[in-house]
């Protein structure tokens, strides 16, 4: 299936693709949770969750391969390197209590993914305590075994936690396309420079197309 992209088209094999939603999670997204409390404004990172619920919806209706992430860490922070844990300088850091829980620790309310996005039973999650969603998962092993060479990326944030998990993807031998409208970032120039990163250079890392591509293009192979 051919989908209108940039830097050119890309052709989505739906049997080799996965659709991964990088860390929709409640502390980042949520009014009140711990992306607010430290200044930043949660609406930049809400308006991806209409396009993403209406993608997820066709890419389930087309019976696609859906996996999740999620960023944290163990309770007893073993795998938190105190780098992590004390940049910024913040009066509150990873593995204190937040307002939704302890931050960033899994099993915690804010940890777990925003409920408009929840993962249906079945579909992989996979935790990760890095940026990439490939540093210390078994993120590769399960795409592999899956045979996925494909990776449809959406998620939080741009520049962060997606830009990342393109770059090692990339390195592995996956072809990323990048949903535009279904990535954001508190920084809406950051979002902005994140997309051209990927898409420069004949697609340096991948390529760029908006939701309304994708869901056009599995619409024809289903209907
Ligand atoms: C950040 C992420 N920004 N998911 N995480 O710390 O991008």
């Amino acid at each position: 299936m051919r989908i209108d992209a940039e830097p050119y088209e890309y052709d989505l094999d739906l049997k080799s693709a996965a659709l991964l939603i990088i860390d929709m999670q409640r502390d980042f997204l949520e009014p009140g949770g711990f992306g607010e409390m430290l200044g930043n404004d949660v609406g930049q990172l809400r308006r991806t969750i209409e396009p993403i619920r209406a993608l997820l919806a066709a890419w389930r209706q087309a019976g696609g391969l859906v996996m999740h992430t999620r960023e944290g860490h163990r309770p007893d922070l073993a795998d938190l390197p105190p780098a992590k844990r004390i940049r910024g300088r913040g009066i509150t850091c990873i593995g204190d209590a937040g307002p939704m829980g302890r931050i960033l620790v899994r099993g915690e309310v804010g940890h777990d993914i925003i409920p408009e996005l929840y993962p249906a039973a079945g579909e992989p999650v996979i935790d990760k305590p890095g940026k990439g969603a490939f540093f210390a998962t078994d993120l590769h092993a399960i795409l592999r075994n899956r045979g996925i060479s494909q990776i449809v990326v959406t998620g939080v944030t741009t520049e962060v936690c997606v830009n990342t998990t393109v770059r090692e993807a990339n390195d592995r031998g996956y072809d990323c396309l990048v949903v535009a409208d279904c990535c954001g970032s508190y920084f809406p120039e950051f979002h902005e420079m994140g997309l051209r990163m990927v898409k420069a250079q004949g697609g340096i890392f991948g390529w760029v197309a908006p939701s309304r591509a994708v869901i056009q293009a599995l619409r024809d192979v289903t209907s």
